[in-house]
Formats: structure tokens, C-alpha cells, sequence
């Protein structure tokens, strides 16, 4: 391959300088390439190929014991100064992260070879879109981005003779904990990536650049990266309203994005169609309107918890070309894991390839994933290509609350709806560090993925807010209200449509709403519930609003709020009085 940009050719020598590999590279994006790629890391263990009558073009891959999730500890923010980075970031300089990662990148490619991997985030050519190119010293991370973001030739040509594009370095090095780092560096639009062979750590396209990064980029370019769903739901008319949904790790944005109508809504003509499960980039275009794409081009999901029932669509879409990360082996090449389809298995091997049965240890990670490619998704949205994306209806925010937030409300406005993001909160689940049940405040659900400080960050969401002729309207939804009893009160997975449908008339200005302190509610008989068998008193503790309790949160956003200091938008304070007045 002829390469064409001095720029791109000069920062990959200096980083084969730095790494030492025995050879580089070139990634083309070709099927050749991909089946050579495959058959090299199957000869060395790296990667197992499942059985291919069952699992066609699938393949098996266990990480590190010690390497199974995003370490946040050592994600670092590297800005020449430390209030750029903000409060809730790890900073260090951009020299410091340099001569610290740099230490850990030298010599590490030695034996190994160096792929140069070009690739879109965004369909190609698009407006939304930016181009990464990733040097790493694993095949598992050159086959996963094949699957996760457009890779190859045709990427390059794109970047032309002198195209931006962010400088992305990983090496595996010797997998320590101790030698660990995931370092951004804004100003130089670059990420180092050291010490990892983690998806979320080492798939440089999708938590570093398509959010980290690009908040950043898109802070100075006016335009929005948010860690978001999109979806479109197609109502009985065949109208189709595209929402975006910001929700905490592991709360089922990606089963949300995949939804199957309950019968009776199906039954009036619902359809959902999938755009993306992870990451929204938008925009105003040139209507007023908010426009978003989906950067990436695959589905890193989680795979426990991921069955036929709670997931038709991801099972089907995980059928072929995917990678399977610390799932249980089973004797036939297949694959399983803890909440997948029966039966149980009777034996196996574990994620870390020990001997498995049921009944002790889990088979699969809790976080084992699966790499598959987005279009083979039965609901993919014809529009995922478009290179303007879809308009936004609908903003919704949510977290894990076992009390105090409602089903859902409805901000009263743009202003108050940022508020809303920025006090998003969500309880502490069993596979994060810290006291179980304990809340954490995530705003807009990017509290482990802006790349600067989160209080310019809320200033740019008023700021975009002003920018629209049209802002989406922006709700809030709990899923996970529980009963005295410590029960779920709303069922979830394809019963979230009902709370949709109600979103989408609040869109169109056709449904009517309670008015609280904290936003509009729906009236008790506001949500369709044909075939659900609710009763009168769980409907009536799902909408409940109660201010002795808003009043404890709003005691806790204040201490978060503070963290900022005079950085905070008065908005925000505003916003924090005003909820405060309504309440008394
Ligand atoms: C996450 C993910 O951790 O999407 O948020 O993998
Ligand atoms: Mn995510």
C-alpha cells in the first residue's frame, strides 16, 4: 500500500522507534487479511475458533485474569493544566504521561509485530465523522475494530495527503497492572494505551476517542458526544421518532436499543429500529434540529443477562463474525454464560479456562463481552449509513434508583432538562468497586468518559440548547423503582415501550401530564397498559413524587455541585433553587 500522508508515516516510524516491534503493518481492511489475522492468532492461543457449523466466522478469546474491565484508576486526562481536567478526572501533564507511558511503551513491541490500523469513526466521508488510526501490537484489538468502527483502505484514502486524524498508540507490553495506563491528551488529539488487552481500554475508537476526545473536540467544534443509544420508534402510522438515551454502565442501553414490542403495543404497530447501543454524536444541522449518528460500527455488549427473552435481537445478531470474550467454553465450540439460553451446560471450560461445572464458581466473566458486527442486527435502522444521521425527538436520562425517581417525568425545558442530566445518578451495582446500593452521581451518564472538566461541559449543553430552533424535549426514566418488599415494580425490557409511546406523544404535544416539582408525570391512566397486570397501588408508587426525599438528594447533588466551584454554571445553580422552592 502506497502510503500518501508524511505526517501519518513520520508518527508511525517514531512510535515503531519507541516500541521496537520486528515488523509493521500496513492494515488493509481486506477479507484476506482478516482470515490471515484469525489463523495466525489461532496457531499461538491467542484466539480459538468455535465451532463453524453452529457459530459461523466465530471466535473465542480469553483476556488476562487480571485485566476484565475499564480501570478508571488509571485513566488519566492529560492537560497542561489540572482545571481542564476537572474534579472528577485523573490528570497528569502531558509531559508527566509521556515520560510515564513512555517508559512502559519502550522495547514492548519487541518479537511482535505493529498493525497500523485506519479507521472512520462515523460513516465515511460524513460530517460527523473522524478518523483514528491505531497502532497495536494485538491481533484480538485489530479483528475487534475490524468489527467496531470502519477500518482499512478506504480510510486512508480519505485522510488524503495531510487529513486530522487522533494518534492512537496501544501495546499490550507485559499485560501488569502495575505497568497500567490509559492517557489521553486532548491538546495533541492522541491516546496512549499501555499494560491492557481490555475491550473498553484497548478498542481506542470507541471509550477514548468516540467520547473522551471527542467531548473534547466537539466542545471546540459546537456539537455533542454523548454516551448514548439511539433508536427510532416506528409508531402504528409507520412515523418514525429517533430518541438518544444516556444511562450508567450496565444498565441495559443495549437491550433498550434492541427492543421487541410487548404484544399488545405490537398488536397496534410498533416497530423500534437500532441505530446504535453505545455512543451518539450530534449535531444542529442546518434545520435548527439536533442530528445524531452512530460513530461505531459494532456492538461491544455485554453478554450475561443476555438471553432470547431479554434479547432476541442481540441473540440473533451474535449468531456469526463474533468474538467472544471470557464466556464459558463449551465441549461442542460453542458458547455460554450465566442468564443465557438453556439449559445449563454440564460442563465446560471457564473464562479462565479452568474445568466448569454448574452449581459452583460462574462460568463466564460477569463482564464477558461479544464483538458483532452492527448491520448484522435484525433492527439495524436504515439510516444507520446516512451521512446526517437521524433527528433527535427525544433526550432521555436514567439511572438505577430504587426509590425516589419516578417511572419517568418530563423536564419543564431545555435549562431544566440539563439540570436534570447533571444530577443523573445511579445505585452502585455488585460489579463496581464501593458499597453496594450506595449512589454515585454520573451526569449524562459521562462521568468516566468526558475528557474535560464537567462543569464547561454543562455550560456547553446550555450553550447547545441555544443553538437549536428545535430542542428534543428531555425526560428522565427509573426502571428500577422496587416495592417494600424489595421487588421490581415495572417489568422493563420490551415493556419500555409503553413509557416511549407516552414520551413520543409528549413530543408531538398528544398526551397530557401531571405537573410535579420535579417535572411532568403521567396521569394514572396516562401509559398504555393493555396485558400488563398492574396494580392500581404499584402504578400509583411508580409515578410518586416525594419531596422529603428529593430534599436528602438534593443534599448530596449540592456536595457533588461544589466539587466544581465557581466553574459551575449558575444555570445549574439555578436550576438546584428553583427544584428546592417547588419542593417546599
Ligand atoms: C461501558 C461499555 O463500560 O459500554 O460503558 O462498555
Ligand atoms: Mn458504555
Amino acid at each position: 500500500m502506497e502510503i500518501k500522508h508524511a505526517k501519518l508515516k513520520k508518527w508511525v516510524h517514531e512510535m515503531a522507534h519507541l516500541c521496537k516491534p520486528d515488523r509493521i503493518v500496513w492494515c488493509d481492511g481486506s477479507y484476506e487479511e482478516k482470515a490471515a489475522l484469525e489463523k495466525e492468532a489461532v496457531s499461538t492461543g491467542e484466539l480459538i475458533k468455535l465451532n463453524q457449523s453452529k457459530l459461523p466466522g466465530c471466535v473465542y478469546h480469553r483476556t488476562a485474569v487480571n485485566d476484565v474491565a475499564r480501570t478508571e484508576n488509571l485513566t488519566y486526562i492529560c492537560t497542561s493544566k489540572k482545571i481542564d481536567a476537572g474534579p472528577t478526572n485523573n490528570w497528569m501533564t502531558p509531559k508527566e504521561g509521556y515520560r510515564k507511558a513512555g517508559e512502559f511503551f519502550f522495547g514492548a513491541m519487541r518479537g511482535r509485530t505493529m498493525y497500523v490500523v485506519p479507521f472512520s469513526m462515523g460513516p465515511v466521508g460524513s460530517p460527523f465523522s473522524k478518523i483514528g488510526v491505531e497502532l497495536t501490537d494485538s491481533i484480538y484489538v485489530v479483528l475487534n475494530m475490524r468489527i467496531m468502527t470502519r477500518t482499512g483502505k478506504e480510510v486512508l484514502e480519505k485522510l488524503g495527503r495531510d487529513g486530522e486524524f487522533t494518534k492512537c498508540l496501544h501495546s499490550k507490553a507485559d499485560l501488569d497492572i502495575n505497568r497500567r495506563l490509559i492517557l489521553h491528551f486532548p491538546e495533541d488529539n492522541a491516546i496512549w494505551s499501555v499494560g491492557s488487552g481490555y475491550g473498553g481500554n484497548v478498542l481506542l475508537g470507541k471509550k477514548c476517542l468516540a467520547l473522551r476526545i471527542a467531548s473534547y473536540l466537539a466542545k471546540k467544534e459546537d456539537w455533542m458526544a454523548e454516551h448514548m443509544l439511539i433508536m427510532g420508534v416506528e409508531d402504528p402510522q409507520g412515523h418514525v421518532s429517533y430518541i438518544a438515551a444516556a444511562f450508567p454502565s450496565a444498565c441495559g442501553k443495549t437491550n433498550l436499543a434492541m427492543l421487541i414490542p410487548p404484544k399488545g403495543l405490537k398488536k397496534k404497530g410498533y416497530r423500534i429500529w437500532t441505530v446504535g447501543d453505545d455512543i451518539a454524536w450530534m449535531r444542529v444541522d442546518s434545520d435548527g434540529s439536533l442530528w445524531a449518528v452512530n460513530p461505531e460500527y459494532g456492538f461491544f455488549g455485554v453478554a450475561p443477562g443476555t438471553n432470547s427473552k431479554t434479547n432476541p435481537n442481540a441473540m440473533a445478531t451474535i449468531k456469526s463474525n463474533t468474538i467472544f470474550t471470557n464466556v464459558l467454553l463449551k465441549k461442542d465450540g460453542t458458547v455460554w454464560w450465566e442468564g443465557g439460553d438453556p439449559p445449563v451446560p454440564k460442563e465446560g471450560l471457564d473464562w479462565m479456562g479452568r474445568p466448569w461445572k454448574p452449581g459452583g464458581e460462574k462460568g463466564a466473566h460477569p463482564n464477558a463481552r461479544f464483538t458483532a458486527p452492527i448491520t448484522q442486527c435484525p433492527s439495524i435502522s436504515n439510516r444507520l449509513e446516512h451521512h446526517h444521521g437521524v433527528p433527535i425527538s427525544a433526550i432521555i436520562f436514567g439511572g438505577k434508583r430504587s426509590s425516589l425517581a419516578p417511572l419517568v417525568y418530563e423536564s419543564f425545558n431545555w435549562q431544566h432538562g440539563v439540570y436534570v442530566g447533571a444530577t443523573m445518578a445511579s445505585e452502585r451495582t455488585a460489579a463496581q468497586f464501593g458499597k453496594l446500593g450506595e449512589v454515585r452521581r454520573d451526569p449524562m451518564a459521562m462521568l468516566p468518559f468526558c475528557g474535560y472538566n464537567m462543569a464547561d461541559y454543562f455550560k456547553h449543553w446550555l450553550k447547545m440548547g441555544k443553538k437549536m430552533a428545535r430542542t428534543p424535549k428531555i425526560f428522565h426514566v427509573n426502571w428500577f423503582r422496587l416495592d417494600e418488599k424489595g421487588r421490581f415494580l415495572w417489568p422493563g425490557f420490551g415493556e419500555n415501550l409503553r413509557v416511549l409511546e407516552w414520551i413520543i406523544e409528549r413530543c408531538r404535544n398528544k398526551a397530557d401530564a401531571h405537573r410535579t416539582p420535579i417535572g411532568y408525570v403521567p396521569k394514572l391512566d396516562g401509559l398504555d397498559l393493555t396485558g400488563l397486570n398492574l396494580k392500581k397501588k404499584d402504578l400509583k408508587e411508580l409515578f410518586a413524587v416525594r419531596p422529603s426525599e428529593w430534599m436528602e438528594d438534593l443534599a448530596d447533588q449540592k456536595k457533588f455541585f461544589e466539587l466544581f466551584g465557581e466553574k459551575l454554571p449558575k444555570e445549574i445553580w439555578q436550576e438546584y433553587h428553583a427544584l428546592k422552592g417547588r419542593l417546599k
